[in-house]
């Protein structure tokens, strides 16, 4: 083959590999890259020496000449790799964020101790047959007081002093008058719970002017005290441990006849007396009772054919008891320091 052939190869190589050395941006490594390696480029304009030759000499020139364009496409992609990561710095410098540093996780939301107090008392009766039913909390002194057997200037309404609203109705004291209107729209046997926020005039560390109650009615033929018993025995057991102890005292509720606080035996001491049960062994959990005939009567059911029991439980209480909180405002500060201690 003739030199003269072979250095034009040889020059041509160098050129374009000294032309894509200098590339200063992507423009012109595709003009570049056109010249070269292109249809009407270099390497093809070059290929006109293959007449000038022997047939026995073409092959050899034809591989060189493949040899050639291999290392200008493999310096091509080279060369479009550092304009790349070039331009990437070029454009990070100029960013103030330092793209580096590690994501920063989003804060995860969790339930509200308070919210996932009430789903367990909720599940357990859910569990047991009852349905959940819901009210206004906004409610007309009717089902709020009257239908439930406290009469205008009755003393019991003394305890459960609210807010009136302008239109007549005042904030809802319990969730009683839920259970109220759950008997005049269904027909009994009734077994329901009603959860919900309540209002009344009380603030000190155990008490809040806003707080959350979970009520039970259970309304069929032949029901006793043995059945409020038994339901709410299981109730303790599934909530404060399968061994614990229920009593109950007698009380007095307008609403119920006979009425009974529900306590559990000591779950902290044992019943051997501390500050919790303030020595005594016991700890109240809730108030229940037969419902009173009147309130029957006010939810069109008929005393004669159809006896009930109902419960009221405080929420926060239960709450407090479970986790040994000592300060009810603590739920409603949204502290975190507070709150994140229930979220594991
Ligand atoms: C308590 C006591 C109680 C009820 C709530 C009730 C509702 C109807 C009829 C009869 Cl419609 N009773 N509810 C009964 C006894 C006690 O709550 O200390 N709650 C925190």
């Amino acid at each position: 083959m003739s030199d003269l052939i072979w250095s034009k190869l040889q020059a041509l190589l160098d050129d374009g590999l000294n032309a894509v050395n200098s590339a200063s941006d992507e423009s012109v490594l595709t003009a570049l890259q056109k010249k070269y390696l292109g249809k009407k480029g270099e390497i093809q304009a070059y290929m006109q020496h293959m007449k000038e030759l022997s047939p026995a000499e073409r092959p050899k020139l034809g591989a060189l000449v493949n040899e050639a364009r291999d290392r200008l496409e493999a310096k091509f992609a080279e060369a479009e790799v550092k304009l790349q990561n070039a331009k990437l710095m070029a454009d990070l410098k100029l960013r103030r964020e330092d793209l580096t540093l590690p994501g920063r996780m989003p804060v995860r939301g969790a339930e509200h101790i308070l919210q996932k107090t009430q789903r367990e008392i909720e599940d357990i009766f859910l569990s047991m047959g009852f349905e959940i039913a819901k009210g206004p909390q906004s409610e007309w002194d009717y089902f709020n007081f009257e239908a439930l057997n406290f009469p205008a200037d009755h003393p019991a309404r003394d305890m459960q002093d609210t807010l009136m609203l302008e239109n007549g109705s005042l904030l809802r004291t319990h969730t009683s008058p839920v259970q109220v209107r759950t008997m005049l729209n269904y027909e009994p046997p009734i077994r329901i719970i009603a959860p919900g926020t309540v209002y009344r005039r009380d603030d000190d560390v155990t008490h809040s002017p806003m707080f959350h109650q979970i009520e039970g009615l259970h309304i069929e033929k032949g029901l006793n005290l043995t059945h409020l018993r038994g339901i709410l025995q299981l109730f303790a057991q599934s909530l404060f441990g399968k061994d614990t102890k229920i009593r109950l005292r007698p009380s007095f509720f307008p609403f119920t006849e006979p009425s009974v606080e529900v306590d559990i035996a000591c779950i902290f001491c044992g019943q051997k007396g501390c500050r919790l049960c303030k020595g005594c062994g016991w700890i109240e959990i809730l108030g229940a009772g037969m419902i009173d005939p009147n309130v029957l009567k006010a939810g069109h059911i008929d005393p004669e054919i159809w006896s009930g029991w109902a419960f009221g439980v405080g929420i926060e209480r239960v709450a407090m008891l479970l986790h040994g909180i000592t300060d009810i405002r603590l739920f409603f500060e949204s502290d975190m320091r507070f709150l994140s201690q229930f979220t594991k």
